[in-house]
């Protein structure tokens, strides 16, 4: 034993597993966005020892889950600096083996929100045996370090609580903003349907695929599940698409041809920063 904890903590052969509840959570925190840092300054504030790509896992315990956070892009630069700022800390916290992957829609063409997310789920999982996803909104940040960013026995539903909707659940089937799955529940729904192009319904449809395949979701309560969203007018090229309500009335017949296994896109570039893996992706976007 007396060998054993002589040795420093990060060359130990023997580190048992993180605990279920992490120790150094603080609960309830302050999250404004009344600040304006360089990307640079963001780099330089964060003192937990990030790898490049935006990766970290405890030094002291092996984390009990790899998880990815993908997180579907463009354009919002400012945004990308507050998330940045304020979940890495949180995230070292909760004792994580994780990693966070920024997919940068290229091209002007219309978003496709969900196809990138399961560009991101193919593309973490070439660099890293990862369990869990998390998929975020660049625009949305935690103000309870209890939400743990991790899988659970069903999907998860984390953005609860958000401040734009009075901190209120805006339906019980509401499944946008922050949500996980393991690997094997996103697969198991063949992921995100790849053809929601423009604003809403992608978001519904990952819902019912969930109960579609027998599943249902889990919450926070509405106090550890509260959030900030940064305010932002709808983006350019992101219109809102009537077509896309009427979609998700098909789900059950589609899902499982449309997603994961019919999902095409081509990698532009891979850029590693301290921060995060930033990915642009081509993904076929109509003009
Ligand atoms: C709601 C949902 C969101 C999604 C969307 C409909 C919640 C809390 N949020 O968010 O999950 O279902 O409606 O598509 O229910 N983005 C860019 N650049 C763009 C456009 C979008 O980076 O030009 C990304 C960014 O990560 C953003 C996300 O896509 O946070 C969702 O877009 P939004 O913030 O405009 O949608 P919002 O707030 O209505
Ligand atoms: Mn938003």
């Amino acid at each position: 034993l007396q060998e054993i904890t002589r040795m420093p903590p990060s060359t130990s052969k023997f580190l048992g597993p993180c605990p279920d509840t992490p120790p150094g959570l603080k609960g309830p925190l302050n999250v404004d966005f009344d600040y304006k840092l360089t990307l640079d300054e963001v780099r330089k504030n964060i003192s937990s020892p990030l790898k490049e790509g935006g990766r970290y896992k405890p030094l002291d315990c092996i984390a009990q889950q790899k998880v990815a956070i993908i997180i579907p892009f463009r354009n919002r630069h400012e945004h990308l600096k507050h998330w940045l700022y304020y979940l890495h800390p949180i995230l070292e916290r909760q004792q994580l083996d994780y990693g966070v992957y920024i997919i940068n829609q290229d091209g002007e063409g219309v978003f496709n929100r969900a196809k990138l997310m399961n560009a991101g789920f193919v593309e973490a999982l070439k660099e890293y045996d990862y369990d869990c996803f998390v998929f975020s909104d660049i625009d949305l940040v935690p103000m309870d370090d209890r939400n743990l960013y991790r899988c659970f026995q069903i999907p998860r539903h984390f953005s609860v609580a958000i401040d734009k909707f009075d901190f209120k659940l805006p339906s019980p089937a509401n499944f946008g903003g922050v949500i996980s799955l393991s690997k094997s529940q996103f697969s198991k729904i063949n992921g995100f349907s790849n053809t929601f192009w423009g604003w809403g319904g992608e978001d519904d449809d990952l819902y019912l695929r969930v109960i579609f395949h027998g599943m249902s979701i889990s919450r926070p309560d509405m106090v550890i599940g509260k959030y900030k969203m940064i305010k932002h007018v709808r983006d350019l090229h992101n219109e809102q698409n009537p077509v896309n309500a009427d979609k998700v009335r098909h789900t059950k017949s589609t899902m499982n041809e449309d997603g994961i296994n019919s999902l095409n896109y081509t990698v532009k570039e891979i850029v590693k920063d301290i921060l995060y893996t930033w990915i642009t992706v081509d993904i076929q976007a109509p003009l």
